[in-house]
């Protein structure tokens, strides 16, 4: 069963301006459990001491989800994460020797030693940890690299090895550039040496391909995938937890792994703190991903919604709903004078051509007309007209 790793919490942090303090934090990771998210990465704690607090109290909730803190290739900070009392701890450290030279001055050799080092400590120090190491920047880095320091990381302890598309380079149908082919190689050469390690992958959007990169290492036998709320994290951040959930829930073969109809509130919350707005058009939690326009189409779904809905909204815990502007026609207008409780004046033809013409000089400006507060007015406008004409 595929797993899903929550990291709006550590790479969502890495949005510039985003900021959540401890008790937000909590109340996220208690929606990511809630929705049956298997890990939680739940920030690096040595970034700030508020931060090792927020983890802490994060892994003492008692929650059903794996907690994890992310770490650099450190003793000292692998020390800070696990005194947070952690049930999963990521390693990062790249092992591209053009990296290691500008950055760090090092070689290759001396990076594996240190990634050996510190996954040894983490080991000795917590016997039941799990324990992932990540390549950062894996798809840009030499694949005998990788693969030497997978082995590596996985004698040492590693439970995990995560294929990290740090800056959003893979794509799908160019050839050994795919996500898929990294999953396979890595797989293959880890089992030649008799290791099994669960594989990851972390696939940043920089292309916005992020989602179709997952959908791929998915085909390819990935073990866990790595997403966040909003798609938040560094540049144009990873892929959007609610789009992956949804599209996993198309092709898993157990469809009740996850209670989805957290997500829109969760979304809400994670906006509202991170004070970052969700586009209307953002796929099931935007306010118009259920909303129906024009004509054409309000006819269609007042009849059966699934004329122009693949998705059954209800699943999300949301009702489909109705536009009024431009593109409208005196259906919508009838559904919408139904839907503020004057069905009463349905019949009358007149004041729908009336309530449809106002409506339309309105749309000219280039605003919605919010039905429940707007509409009333409108409507109570054009009885006034139509008494005086
Ligand atoms: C980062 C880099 C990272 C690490 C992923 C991982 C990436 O911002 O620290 O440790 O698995 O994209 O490579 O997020
Ligand atoms: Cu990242």
């Amino acid at each position: 069963m595929i797993q899903i790793l929550d990291s709006t919490l550590r790479e969502g942090e890495q949005t510039p301006g985003v900021y959540f303090p401890p008790e937000i934090k909590l109340a996220i990771a208690q929606f990511l459990d809630r929705i049956g998210i298997d890990i939680i990465e739940a920030g690096n704690p040595a970034v700030d001491r508020e931060i090792a607090l927020a983890i802490t109290r994060i892994a003492n909730a008692g929650l059903k989800a794996k907690i994890g803190a992310h770490s650099l290739c450190r003793k000292d900070d692998v020390k800070k994460a696990l005194e947070c009392g952690i049930d999963f701890l990521g390693i990062f450290f790249s092992v591209s020797e053009k990296r290691l030279q500008q950055d760090y001055d090092i070689g290759l050799e001396q990076a594996i030693e240190k990634i050996v080092e510190v996954i040894t400590y983490a080991r000795e120090q917590q016997e039941n940890l799990l324990i992932r190491y990540t390549p950062e920047d894996t798809v840009r880095s030499p694949m005998e690299n990788v693969i030497a320091a997978a082995i590596a990381a996985v004698e040492a302890g590693a439970n995990i090895i995560s294929i990290a598309d740090t800056t959003g380079y893979t794509t799908p149908f160019v050839q050994n550039r795919s996500i898929s082919h990294y999953v396979k190689t890595l797989k293959e050469e880890l089992a030649k040496q008799q290791l099994y390690p669960q594989i990851e992958i972390h696939c940043h959007n920089d292309r916005g391909l992020a989602l179709a990169n997952v959908l791929d290492a998915y085909n390819a036998g990935v073990h866990i995938i790595d997403a966040s709320v909003m798609g938040l994290g560094e540049r144009s951040g990873i892929v959007d937890l609610a789009e992956l959930l949804i599209n996993l829930t198309d092709i898993v073969e157990d469809k009740s792994s996850w209670d989805l109809s957290q997500l829109k509130e969760l979304y809400d919350f994670v906006s509202e703190h991170s004070h970052i707005s969700i586009s209307p058009h953002h796929p099931l939690v935007g306010k118009n991903a259920f909303t129906h326009y024009a004509g054409v189409h309000v006819n269609a779904v007042a009849k059966d919604e699934r004329l122009y809905q693949s998705l059954n909204p209800e699943v999300l815990g949301i009702k489909s709903s109705l536009a009024l502007g431009m593109q409208s026609g005196y259906i919508a207008v009838k559904l919408a004078l139904k839907q503020i409780g004057r069905e009463e004046l349905i019949e009358n033809q007149d004041l729908v051509i009336k309530i449809f013409q106002e409506i339309k000089q309105i749309a000219k400006r280039g605003t919605q007309i919010d039905i429940e507060n707007e509409l009333p007015a409108i409507v109570e406008c054009c009885i006034v007209k139509q008494i005086i004409t």
